[in-house]
């Protein structure tokens, strides 16, 4: 009998040892603007400062993860644009050099990111199992999108992590915010599975602004805060709209209004992130963290945290 009891006790232990975990999920937004003030060496351009709101939230969020042990970091980018499937970067390392199309004059980043490409062969796997349409990206002279570079950037400025890059499939603009809605809870919920399956210890992040109506004339000076606000009192609206469900663990709830949410506030959740990272989570019911809010050439972003690791999607 005591055998029997010990030989569950190891089956039991040897299964908690191999379980994979999703330590943390978080929105974590890319605007370049934050690298471009935060002047760190790999990027070229030189500022003043500014957004010191969203750099303080980015700065929380380091706090708040700073002695947890990972392995790796799960992102979904907007800005790496897929229209047949989901990409998955595919080869242990990619270096060049960086440029926002947009604001060339704020972002020209030299980067150097690990790709755990174990993992993402894992995810890209079981995707495709699931009979979504995936694709590895081996191309050794890909450039990596802005989005994911900055959000790589504030959320671990130090690079020691490796990641997993996923693209964002423009299933909205063939579709509906419906369809593509449907295929990221999918690719949610295979992703969590691949992570658990791997034994690995993750953090997942979803790069998007919230409502993301931008001001089509940029200041004099990009960094002069007195020029900036939000874009108009409804995007506002929807903003905390959106945070109040946050941060009272109404995960459904936004998953319910993203349509009407990504139409009316233009928001950057059409590239499937937000409801992507809420699937990874198992659609939380506990309320996450708002390390920080603040606008971005009138575009709205916050800096949020669902601490996995504290509820039950933890080690079961
Ligand atoms: O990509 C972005 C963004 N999402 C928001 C604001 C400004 C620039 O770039
Ligand atoms: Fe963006």
């Amino acid at each position: 009998m005591r055998n029997a009891d010990a030989d569950i006790s190891l089956k039991r232990l040897g299964h908690i040892m191999t379980q994979g975990e999703i330590v943390a999920g978080c929105l974590a937004p890319h605007p370049p603007h934050l690298v471009y003030a935060e002047n760190p060496p790999q990027n070229e351009p030189v500022a003043e400062g500014g957004w010191e709101q969203l750099r303080w939230g980015y700065e929380r969020l380091r706090e708040s993860l700073k002695d947890v042990e990972y392995d790796a970091i799960v992102l979904l980018s907007p800005h790496w644009q897929t229209y047949v499937g989901t990409h998955f970067l595919g080869l242990p390392n990619f270096q060049s050099l960086s440029v926002d199309p947009v604001f060339p004059n704020l972002f020209r980043y030299h980067y150097d990111l690990n790709i755990d490409v174990d993992l993402t062969k894992r995810i890209h796997d079981k995707a495709a199992e699931a009979g979504l349409a995936v694709k590895m990206m081996e191309n050794p002279d890909f450039r990596v999108d802005y989005g994911t570079i900055t959000t790589g950037h504030m959320f671990n400025p130090s690079w020691d992590k490796p990641l997993v890059v996923i693209s964002s499939n423009r299933s909205r603009d063939y579709y509906s915010v419906e369809v593509m809605q449907e295929m990221m809870i999918e690719l949610g919920k295979v992703t969590r599975e691949a992570i658990m399956e791997s034994g690995k210890k993750v953090v997942v992040l979803a790069s998007n602004s919230l409502s993301h109506r931008h001001f089509t004339t940029e200041s004099a000076i990009p960094e002069d805060m007195s020029k900036e606000h939000i874009t108009s009192h409804a995007m506002h609206l929807w903003d905390m709209r959106m945070i109040e469900y946050f941060k009272s663990g109404q995960a459904q709830r936004i998953l319910n209004e993203m349509p009407e949410f990504t139409e009316q506030a233009i928001a950057e959740s059409d590239g499937g992130g937000l409801s992507w990272l809420l699937s990874t989570l198992d659609t939380p019911t506990y309320p996450a963290t708002l390390h920080g809010y603040g606008t971005i050439i009138g575009t709205g972003n916050a800096i949020v945290e669902w601490p996995e690791r504290q509820h039950s999607g933890a080690v079961e």
